[in-house]
C-alpha cells in the first residue's frame, strides 16, 4: 500500500488528487493551515467516506519546516504532492513578498528536507505555465526558456529550476508539473473563470445582476482539473523523473469562455465596449451585460500561453479531453445546479 502526502490538500487540486489515490488504494495524508474558520469545504465529503480511515489531516505549514520535517519522518510517505502556496496572479502583484516565499523558498526548504530523508521518496511539484510569461514562441513546450512577467511566475520559475537542480544534483526523483490553467467546479471564486460561470448561475437564479471583470481579451489554455491531477500522479509511477507540459494545445479569450458559460445557461451576454448601439439593441433583448473594473487589470498580462503535452502524452499516456468552452459550459451548469435545489 503507497502512501502520499499532499500539500495543498484543501485547495482545488488537492481535493481531486486526494479523492483519486485514495481510490487507488492509497493511504493519504494532507497538511492543512490552522485558521480561525475552517476551509476543508472541498475535502469534507473525503472524510465521511468509506475510505476515509486512509485520509489523516495534519495541522502544519508549508513555512514551518520543522513540523513538515516531523510529519515526514513520521509517516513516511513514498510520495509528496506538493500543491500549496499562494496561487493567484494578480494577487501576488500585491503581496509578492508572501507570494515568493510561500512558492519560491518554502520549496526550497522541503527540497533540503527531501535531500536529507534517510529513505527514497519522490516529488511532484506543481509549477506552471506562469514560468514561461510571455514566452518567444507558442505552443511552449518542457525546453522553452523560463520568461515570468509577475512576482508568482517568478517564485515558480525559482522552484521549479531548483527542484531540476535538485534532480541532477542528488539525484531526488523531483518533477515539475508545467500545468496550464485547470479548472472545475471547486475552482477558487475570485479567478476569471468560476467568476464566470458562478456569476452566470447566479444571474440566472436571480441572485445578481452583472459580472464585473478585467481584460476581457486576455487568452488562456483551459484545461479541466480532475484530468490534471491524474498526470501529476502518472508522473510519480514513471520510472525516471522529469518535466512533464500539461495542458489541452488550445487557447480562448476570456471573452469566448464567457459567451460558452451564458450560453449554456441560456442567457444572452452583450460586452461592455461593443459599442453603444449594438449594446442598447442587446440591452432591449434583455441580455445581461458583462461589465469591464480596471480594478481587475494586472500591471503586465502574461501572453501567448498555450502548452504543447506531446511529451506527457507519449511517456505517460496523458492527454487532455476536456477544452476552452466545454469547461465553461460543465462549470455553469455545475454552478447552477448547485444554486437550484
Ligand atoms: O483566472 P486567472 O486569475 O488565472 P491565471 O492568472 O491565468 O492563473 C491561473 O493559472 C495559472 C496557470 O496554470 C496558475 F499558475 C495560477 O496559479 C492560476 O491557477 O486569470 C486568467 C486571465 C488573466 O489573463 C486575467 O487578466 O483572466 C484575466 N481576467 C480578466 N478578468 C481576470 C479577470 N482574472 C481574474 N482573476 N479576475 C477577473 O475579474
Amino acid at each position: 500500500m503507497k502512501t502520499a502526502l499532499i500539500l495543498g490538500i484543501t485547495g482545488q487540486d488537492g481535493s481531486y488528487l486526494a479523492e483519486q489515490l485514495l481510490a487507488e488504494g492509497y493511504v493519504v495524508h494532507g497538511l492543512v493551515r490552522r485558521a480561525s474558520m475552517f476551509n476543508r469545504s472541498r475535502i469534507e465529503h473525503l472524510r465521511t467516506a468509506p475510505a476515509s480511515g486512509k485520509l489523516t489531516l495534519h495541522y502544519g505549514d508549508l513555512t514551518d519546516v520543522t513540523s513538515l520535517r516531523r510529519i515526514l519522518e513520521k509517516e513516511k510517505p513514498q510520495e509528496i504532492y506538493h500543491l500549496a502556496g499562494q496561487s493567484h496572479v494578480g494577487l501576488s502583484f500585491e503581496i509578492p513578498e508572501v507570494t515568493c516565499q510561500e512558492n519560491g523558498t518554502a520549496t526550497l526548504s522541503l527540497l533540503e528536507i527531501l535531500r536529507d530523508l534517510g529513505y527514497p521518496v519522490k516529488l511532484y511539484h506543481a509549477a506552471s505555465s506562469e514560468i514561461f510569461g510571455a514566452p518567444a514562441a507558442a505552443p511552449q513546450n518542457e525546453g522553452t526558456a523560463f520568461n515570468p512577467v509577475n512576482p508568482y511566475g517568478c517564485a515558480k520559475a525559482f522552484a521549479a529550476q531548483l527542484c531540476r537542480v535538485y534532480r541532477n544534483a542528488y539525484g531526488l526523483f523531483a518533477c515539475n508539473g508545467i500545468a496550464y490553467n485547470h479548472e472545475s467546479p471547486r475552482r477558487g471564486e475570485n479567478f476569471v473563470t468560476r467568476k464566470i460561470t458562478l456569476g452566470a448561475a447566479r444571474i440566472k437564479a436571480g441572485k445578481q445582476t452583472e459580472v464585473l471583470l478585467g481584460n476581457l481579451d486576455s487568452r488562456r489554455d483551459w484545461g479541466w482539473a480532475p484530468e490534471y491531477v491524474t498526470a501529476m500522479r502518472l508522473m510519480l509511477q514513471a520510472k525516471a523523473p522529469g518535466d512533464y507540459v500539461l495542458a489541452t494545445g488550445r487557447a480562448c479569450s476570456v471573452r469566448e469562455f464567457a459567451a460558452a458559460a451564458f450560453a449554456e445557461l441560456g442567457l444572452e451576454l452583450a460586452f461592455e465596449g461593443q459599442g453603444p448601439a449594438e449594446l442598447a439593441r442587446r440591452k432591449d433583448t434583455g441580455a445581461v451585460v458583462l461589465r469591464i473594473n480596471p480594478k481587475f487589470y494586472r500591471p503586465v498580462e502574461s501572453t501567448t500561453l498555450v502548452g504543447d503535452a506531446a511529451l506527457a502524452k507519449s511517456k505517460l499516456s496523458w492527454s487532455a479531453k476536456t477544452i476552452g468552452p466545454d469547461v465553461a459550459r460543465q462549470m455553469a451548469r455545475a454552478d447552477f445546479a448547485a444554486l437550484t435545489p
